[in-house]
């Protein structure tokens, strides 16, 4: 963690790696988001994977599903659903970099599913994590909640990559995506109204005091929520409300001056055509396309190419 830290710290503006908002209490404050009127991702994915899923899973069969980022598992369950519904013994993979998450996901999804394996794994996926091989063929990888829109390019292509590397002909990758669209609708989703957003934000500053034992104060930087409609992403800050000085023992005294950001999150929007042009970068193909009525959300299933 210090280690990123320097580095981020090192840059201008000054960045944080976002997996750091995700304590206990960063990741509720997450759960709450994914309930706010402004912040439409969640419960549209949610109804796509409901009108979707039943008919993909029926037609095609996975043995083994594999989910980065599984979290509390809660939208999981439609796959699992699909998968046990004959019956059937199914392997499910949930990949966190939370321990205590994933061990209570699997305690509840062992006694919820009596034909499920959980072999749950705890691994940063933003790093250079193996995937499990031996897995029951064919095999469901999902990456959902847009969570992919948290990295650069060259990581989301390497982490494509990495996942496209274990897949098999039969195996088949989901991707949920949010969408481009207009700026008022996005830039509202990171700036509730009830300033649930700004709390979870400011919760890394909180994560980096606790942790390395730095010496923020918390309430000195603001929340900022912007689009930036080029780069075709929403970036998060926290602004210096002030000039100040914090230590962070190991890395030494940084000085902020006031109006001074630190990027703590980048959160991409995407269309078919930058979904296509990153799985064709790590040799995935699409499938099937789904979009919501008001386009706000895509799902996207895509198979291994072998051009
Ligand atoms: C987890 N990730 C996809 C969320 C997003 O929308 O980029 C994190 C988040 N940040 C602020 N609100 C939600």
């Amino acid at each position: 963690m210090l280690a990123e830290v320097r580095e981020g710290f090192g840059r201008t503006p000054k960045e944080l790696p976002p997996k750091y908002f995700y304590d206990a209490p960063g990741s509720r404050l997450f759960e709450e988001i994914t309930r706010l009127p402004e912040y439409y991702l969640t419960r549209t994915e949610l109804g796509l994977l409901k009108a979707w899923i039943p008919g993909w899973l029926g037609d095609w069969r996975p043995r083994s599903f594999v989910e980065l980022g599984a979290g509390s598992a809660e939208k999981s369950r439609l796959v699992l659903d699909a998968m046990t519904a004959e019956n059937e013994r199914a392997l499910y993979v949930p990949v966190d970099l939370s321990e205590p998450t994933l061990d209570e996901t699997a305690r509840r999804l062992r006694a919820e599913y009596p034909g499920l394996d959980v072999a749950p794994v705890v691994a940063d996926i933003s790093t250079n994590f193996e995937f499990p091989r031996a897995l029951p063929r064919p095999v469901l990888y999902a990456f959902l909640g847009s969570t992919l829109g948290n990295f650069k390019r060259p990581r989301a292509v390497a982490l494509l990559s990495r996942i496209r590397k274990t897949m098999r002909p039969s195996d088949r990758f989901l991707l949920g995506a949010d969408l481009k669209k207009d700026v008022a609708t996005l830039e509202a989703a990171y700036n509730d109204a009830r300033g649930v957003t700004a709390a979870f934000n400011r919760n890394i500053l909180r994560v980096l005091n606790r942790e390395l034992g730095a010496d923020f104060d918390v309430m000195a930087f603001e929340h900022r929520a912007l689009y930036d409609a080029e780069a075709a992403w929403i970036e998060m800050h926290l602004v210096s409300s002030r000039d100040q000085e914090v230590t962070i023992p190991g890395l030494g005294a940084f000085r902020f001056v006031k109006g001074e950001p630190i990027r703590t999150e980048i959160s991409c929007k995407y269309d078919r055509e930058s979904v296509t042009d990153l799985f064709t970068a790590a040799e995935l193909e699409i499938e099937e396309w789904k979009t919501d009525s008001e386009n706000l959300y895509a799902l996207a299933l895509a198979s291994p190419s072998f051009s």
